[in-house]
């Protein structure tokens, strides 16, 4: 539990009891207790633990108690009934960008609205704009919303789907006279979003193996069951549905099958015309020549190879001109590569974890270096550091540095990207950290040129190691700023600042292809956690798959580099050495 989840749970009880009309006192009190758990120095948990919480102004006996719940049980009992006393499918539009408490209200007491479908029929009928207080532009906003909503569709989050299929993989490898199970389809090739888990498995009874898979623990539905496929539903964190697929394929197609339903369909394509042109037949069964006489089919590098082809890495099976680059394909980055991370935060800003908790972590990953990058004063939400407290930051974190033996840490921060490109701390602030990443956090509406050339303006601050997050994408929730990528990969270049691959599942950001054309670019990128607990140093594994679907190598990330060549490469900006 984090306190901006505990946090997000009042904000959601303050928003059901404004749909269901309560007194506005009521409302705004759990709108308050929203604010002020998520203002907490420390960890609800702990600080409940150790009895602190009790003494925090604002934290009542009635709000303590539903804390205490939720710390045990994971839930409140009256957010709970709250939702359960509204249509199931109302607390949905609230997160329809553009609908508040008071539109969701308005639209079902007066129109019925529980859902998006009857949200989206009220729109095209014309009967929402005809409401009190909407109009057409409010309505025009609401259903680019929903548009964006929709165009996500049901696609699960990478990070969501990853030990989701990870956990039923590993259950079906226990099941017995199972050999080998692999997961494939787009989760294989480490697509930011997926529509459904594809896993293969070689077993010798097909049937019962399906039927074990159907029988599984966590599974909510059954959609097909068969004697090699099967095909369930599980509930993802969240409660919406997530199909998961499993094949039973025999020792000597599995290669193909392995090749078939890893995809994409594209490369799929490409790759069976090539073999029609030879006069063979490519399927997941085999490949096979012109008297249907097996070639290859037992493992995938034997049809690549066969086929005269090196064996793509998965990720970039896109028939995104990896046919063309067959000859000369890039060393893709891996995961051990990686030898340390530059963004993270702690207790000091919207952190669960100390700066010492955090190398901790990060020494068991046997990274090198991190760097501990708190939020600066115009962050005020996730308590942004002023001029006064980073000085003492910095300090803290030096002599902390020299505690420790195996890791260094470097002293940063992430530094506001302000509404006209200059940044949140003066330029003595950023000098004295070893590093510093830029970030936008607000005004990221704001229309393309302005957004660039703001943007552009932070990179050219000599102190501006790495451009954060770059467009500020939340994935399935937020478009990102309306950047011209192109202009920012030159500035990039130009100024010698890195481009950041933020590996936060939610953000994914930059994404694949800007990636790559950061990477043909020459420009150096950056592939960082952001991480908020010492557990999300994990999600490097997230970042690593993104970097590899923009054909990005070693040589072309920052944090695969020894330190010695970090700081060389940090002070050559500095020092205005940049051509
Ligand atoms: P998803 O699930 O929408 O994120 O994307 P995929 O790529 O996992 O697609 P899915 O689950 O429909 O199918 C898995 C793989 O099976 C896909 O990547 C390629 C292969 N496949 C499926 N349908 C076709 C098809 O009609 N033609 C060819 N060539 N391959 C197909
Ligand atoms: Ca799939
Ligand atoms: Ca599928
Ligand atoms: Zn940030």
């Amino acid at each position: 539990m984090t306190n901006s989840e505990l946090s997000g749970i009042f904000d959601r009880i303050g928003d059901l009891l404004d749909i269901k009309g309560e007194m506005v006192f009521r409302v705004n009190a759990y709108r308050r207790a929203a604010r002020t758990v998520k203002d907490l120095p420390r960890d609800a948990a702990s600080m409940l633990a150790d009895g602190s919480l009790a003494e925090v102004a604002g934290i009542g006996k009635g709000l303590l108690e539903k804390i205490e719940q939720y710390v045990k049980t994971g839930k409140i009992d009256l957010y709970e009934e709250l939702a359960a006393s509204v249509p199931a499918g109302l607390p949905a539009l609230l997160e329809v960008p553009g609908m508040g408490p008071k539109k969701v209200a308005l639209l079902w007491k007066e129109l019925g609205v529980d859902s998006m479908e009857a949200l989206k029929k009220a729109i095209e009928d014309g009967r929402a704009a005809k409401l009190k207080g909407f109009g057409e532009k409010s309505v025009a906003q609401i259903k680019a919303g929903m548009d964006f909503a929709s165009k996500a569709g049901d696609r699960t989050p990478l990070g969501m789907a990853w030990p989701i299929a990870e956990g039923i993989a590993a259950k079906v490898r226990e099941l017995p006279g199972v050999k080998r199970v692999e997961i494939a389809g787009s989760l294989r090739r480490g697509l930011e979003t997926i529509g459904d888990v594809d896993i293969l498995c070689e077993a010798k009874d097909g049937a019962a193996t399906v039927a074990a898979f159907a029988a599984m623990e966590g599974v909510k539905r059954v959609i097909a069951q068969g004697d090699t496929k099967g095909s369930v539903v599980v509930e993802k964190p969240g409660g919406s549905e997530l199909q998961v697929d499993l094949r039973v394929v025999p020792t000597e197609s599995f290669g193909a099958a392995l090749q078939y339903f890893t995809g994409s369909k594209e490369h799929n394509v490409r790759l069976r015309e090539m073999a029609g042109k030879k006069k063979w037949k490519l399927n997941e069964w085999g490949l096979f020549d012109a008297h249907e006489k097996p070639l290859a089919g037992k493992d995938e590098a034997g049809i690549y190879k066969k086929m005269g082809l090196p064996l793509f890495p998965a990720e970039i099976r896109e028939d995104r001109g990896e046919f063309e680059a067959a000859g000369e394909l890039p060393e893709l980055i891996e995961r051990s590569d990686i030898r340390g991370d530059f963004h993270m935060h702690t207790t000091a800003s919207d952190g669960t974890a100390t700066a010492e908790a955090m190398a901790e972590a990060a020494g068991k990953l046997h990274y090198e270096y991190i760097a501990i990058t708190d939020h600066t004063q115009s962050s005020a939400i996730a308590h942004g550091l002023t001029v006064d407290k980073m000085w003492r930051q910095i300090e803290k974190l030096r002599r902390l540095n020299e505690k420790m033996r195996e890791i260094t840490i470097l002293v940063g921060c992430e530094c506001d990207i302000l509404a006209d490109g200059s940044l949140d701390y003066p330029d003595s602030v950023l000098a004295a950290c070893d590093l510093v990443v830029a970030s936008l956090h607000s005004g990221l509406r704001q229309e393309r040129a302005k957004l660039t050339a703001r943007t552009i303006r932070a990179m050219e601050n000599p102190y501006v190691t790495i451009l954060g997050h770059p467009t500020g994408r939340l994935i399935n929730r937020r478009e990102g700023g309306d950047l011209d990528m192109e202009q920012i990969v030159a500035a990039a270049k130009r100024t010698g600042t890195a481009l950041e691959l933020n590996s936060s599942w939610q953000r994914l950001d930059l994404n694949a292809n800007h990636v790559r054309m950061a990477r043909d670019a020459g420009v150096m990128l950056t592939i960082d956690t952001d991480s908020h607990a010492t557990a999300q140093l994990e999600q490097m594994a997230y970042g690593i798959r993104t970097a590899r679907r923009g054909w990005v190598r070693a040589e072309d990330v920052l944090n695969t580099r020894p330190l010695p060549t970090v700081r060389k490469w940090i002070a050559r900006k500095r020092s205005g050495k940049v051509k």
